[in-house]
């Protein structure tokens, strides 16, 4: 057989072993042995599995190429260094079976190819053995895989961690939380038909043996005007139509729904009832059973239901103006329903939905809204409802993950943060903001951790090194969040100033307080000579991945509690007399502060998802948005800072097993120091000093080419060798 038609039949199996043959382990699958394509030839075709072998590795289009050898091979995996690189393939692919995971237990980062489980499991043994906290820090745009991701290391730690019965029930509920936060806080939009519209950070707490045992969710921002409100070609939450579609008849009687999406008008503003990859029906019956795995009893069942209908309904009130311009409403069959739902009085929810309380002089006095403010009210309400009913919800879903044994007091920690990707859209709102300066603070902590950890392996490795430099985005972060003038803080005052605060004035406070500053602008401070064109209503932020315009039409009434909400603070149901505030800018500011300081005091791992295309599809890599995502995950300089000192360590253990074969003073095998057989090796294959430098533990090797010289050198001894024995025993036959 030729060589030709070798490569050919293997080619299936070949990329693995590629994969496999640079840096780390050998594996010949299914047994055929491959010596015959050269390790450069392999290298062309599925590109390398760490970017910092890149030969080139300051060129983007250089990187872009690899990623997309990789892709067209099914390689969605790719490191820089530690961190991971993955593209969402938009297929089922079949590296997540229980073999994979098992191939990934105990291995070293290195020898097998690129992969989720790597991580997962990396953190995993870092936990366990260096008895350290860990988390695993997932971002990229939507759609880019980041839930499918935390997903894949949830179920990684579910199969391969040690468990008992007791435990096993922690694992069921770890991993049945997922349908009933993605039922409430995901719906389809435009970008991703499974679209997280909250962001979430998941412990995973273990106890001495490795075994879950408990979890906390902390979740962030939902995204709550999508309850009254869907883009066209966009849906609400999954749960409304999971309930429509599956809800057993008399459940749908007694809630008063008909099952028929179309009826209802916070489910028709999209005009896409029906999506083709999602089956509401089959997924209703997953949510019901996952709801009752977490320990939900058939009455919160029911009260959730009661709400999740009651939203609908409150969808459908209808007003109508008096000749004084004040609402009335029109649609009493509604409010029936409504009341008896949510346990509230008829008149008084009545009321509550034409009228606002205000005090003056210590008085509380009502005053009628009209049409325009009382559907305002209304719409308020019902993201006011919802929003509650989530963090409800997790509150619940906390209680049940939470262990119960005194023993495991000291439990080890693996977090999970996925957390929704930097947004720009045509009209970008008080949410886009929110979220932008979300990633903003993520990318600093990136840049920090990614250079701190560096600098600290050379130092406790005794390397000097110079330092790289890199665009800090602190100067945006303090933008937003510094108090007194940054943009929260201006945000809060004029919320809380009585009087004439409103939308425009809190721009121009934003001109005359942070008017100067390098990354924001407004139409009046560039008096309209901007590249891209501004609205009067703008101000335009400077953001690390790019500029984004936010309108600031109704910014205001985003941070301020919905005006009708305290005349409903006296009925009955439990959920609806908690404070119906809406989460404002500077409570998100508090808690993204404490995300930082959970993920501060936690050892990182990075996964940095692209999404190749727009359209959903499998095989399709659009060069010109992959590009972007490569710019704005700050790849590039992650990967200059990786490469800015060396391209590549290892533990002169493995080094030397690896080598030793190159030397006859290391071969068979080396008795002295290590790091002297380290020495002895690399000279004898004719390092230059400027080439390497040897720590305390490992070998740092700066140029990737010296590794591939010694890759292929160890190629060809092998292949001669091959050759030698497959003479030999031609000649016995
Ligand atoms: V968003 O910011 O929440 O809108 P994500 O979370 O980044 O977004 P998600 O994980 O939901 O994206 O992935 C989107 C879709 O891509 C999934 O529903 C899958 O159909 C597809 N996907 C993502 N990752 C994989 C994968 N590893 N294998 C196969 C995948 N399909
Ligand atoms: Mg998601």
């Amino acid at each position: 057989m030729d060589l030709g038609n070798i490569c050919g039949l293997v080619r299936k199996t070949q990329a693995s072993i590629v994969e496999n043959r640079f840096l780390g382990k050998r594996i010949d699958d299914d047994g055929v042995r491959i010596t015959m394509e050269s390790a450069l030839t392999a290298r062309d075709r599925v590109g390398v599995q760490d970017f910092v072998l890149l030969e080139n590795h300051t060129s983007e289009a250089a990187f872009i190429e690899n990623l997309r050898k990789r892709f067209k091979e099914n390689l969605i995996y790719t490191y820089i260094g530690s961190v991971l690189v993955s593209v969402n393939p938009y297929k089922d692919l079949e590296i997540y079976t229980k073999n994979h995971m098992e191939r990934y237990r105990g291995i070293n980062f290195y020898e097998v190819s690129p992969h989720i489980y790597a991580v997962s499991d990396n953190s995993y043994r870092s936990m366990r053995t260096e008895r350290r906290d860990q988390c695993i820090l997932i971002s990229g745009e939507s759609g880019a895989g980041k839930t499918e991701a935390s997903k894949k290391i949830l179920q990684y730690y579910a199969v391969t961690c040690p468990a008992s019965d007791q435990v096993e029930t922690v694992k069921d509920r770890l991993l049945q939380s997922n349908p009933v936060l993605e039922a409430f806080g995901n719906a389809k939009t435009l970008r991703n038909d499974n679209s997280s519209r909250f962001g979430k950070y998941m412990d995973i707490q273990f106890d001495f043996k490795g075994a879950p045992v408990g979890g906390h969710i902390l979740n962030y921002l939902l995204e709550k005007s999508r309850v009254v409100h869907q883009n066209h070609g966009e849906r609400n939450f999954h749960i409304f139509y999971q309930l429509i579609e599956g809800g057993e008849e008399d459940l749908l009687r007694r809630l008063g729904l008909e099952r028929n999406p179309q009826q209802y008008q916070y489910l028709v503003k999209g005009n896409c009832p029906k999506v083709s990859s999602i089956n509401d029906r089959s997924d209703w019956k997953v949510v019901r059973k996952a709801l009752s795995v977490i320990g939900f009893s058939e009455d919160e069942v029911e009260e959730l239901l009661n709400i999740i209908a009651s939203v609908l309904h409150l969808g459908n009130i209808q007003y109508g103006g008096e000749d004084s311009g004040n609402a009335y409403i029109t649609t009493d069959t509604q409010i029936k329903y409504l009341a008896r739902l949510l346990g509230v009085d008829g008149l008084v929810l009545k009321e509550a939905l034409t009228h606002k309380k205000i005090i003056a002089k210590g008085e509380e006095l009502k005053s009628p809204l009209n049409l325009e403010q009382a559907s305002s009210a209304r719409d308020a309400l019902s993201k006011a409802v919802y929003g509650r009913t989530f963090t409800w919800l997790v509150n619940k879903i906390n209680v049940s993950l939470a262990y119960k044994d005194e023993t495991y007091k000291n439990a080890s920690v693996i977090g999970l943060l996925d957390i929704y990707g930097f947004e720009v859209f045509q009209h970008n709102s008080f949410e886009q903001f929110c979220i932008n300066y979300c990633n903003e603070k993520l990318q600093q902590l990136f840049i920090e951790l990614t250079l701190k950890s560096e600098q600290d392996e050379y130092e406790a490795e005794g390397i000097t090194w110079e330092p790289v430099q890199y665009f800090n985005n602190k100067i945006i972060c303090d933008l937003v969040e510094e108090k007194f003038k940054g943009i929260i803080s201006i945000l809060d005052e004029e919320c809380l100033r009585p009087g004439d605060a409103s939308d425009i004035t809190f721009l121009e406070k934003l001109e005359n307080t942070v008017g100067g500053h390098a990354h924001l602008t407004t139409h009046k401070l560039t008096d309209g000579k901007t590249r891209k064109v501004m609205g009067r209503e703008e101000f335009r932020l400077l953001h690390y991945a790019g500029e984004v315009n936010y309108n600031v039409n109704g910014v205001l009434a985003s941070s301020r509690p919905p005006c009708s909400s305290t005349s409903l603070a006296r009925c009955s149901l439990f959920l609806l007399s908690l404070c119906l505030c809406l989460q404002a800018a500077t409570q998100f500011k508090t808690s993204l502060a404490k995300l930082m300081e959970i993920l501060m005091s936690k050892e990182p791992s990075y996964v940095r998802c692209i999404k190749p295309n727009d359209a959903k599809q499998a095989g399709r890599f659009d060069e010109v948005l992959i590009r972007h995502q490569v710019k704005y995950l700050g790849l590039m300089e992650n990967l200059r800072v990786r490469r800015a000192g060396f391209a590549y360590r290892r533990h002169y253990e493995t080094f030397l097993q690896r080598y030793k074969s190159l030397c006859p003073e290391t071969w068979p095998s080396w008795q002295g120091k290590l790091a002297d057989g380290v020495s002895t090796l690399v000279k004898h294959l004719g390092y230059k000093p400027e080439e390497y430098k040897l720590g305390r533990s490992k070998i740092f090797i700066r140029f990737p080419k010296t590794l591939f010289a010694t890759e292929d050198a160890l190629e060809t001894r092998k292949h001669s060798l091959g050759e030698r024995e497959s003479h030999v025993s031609h000649a016995v036959v």
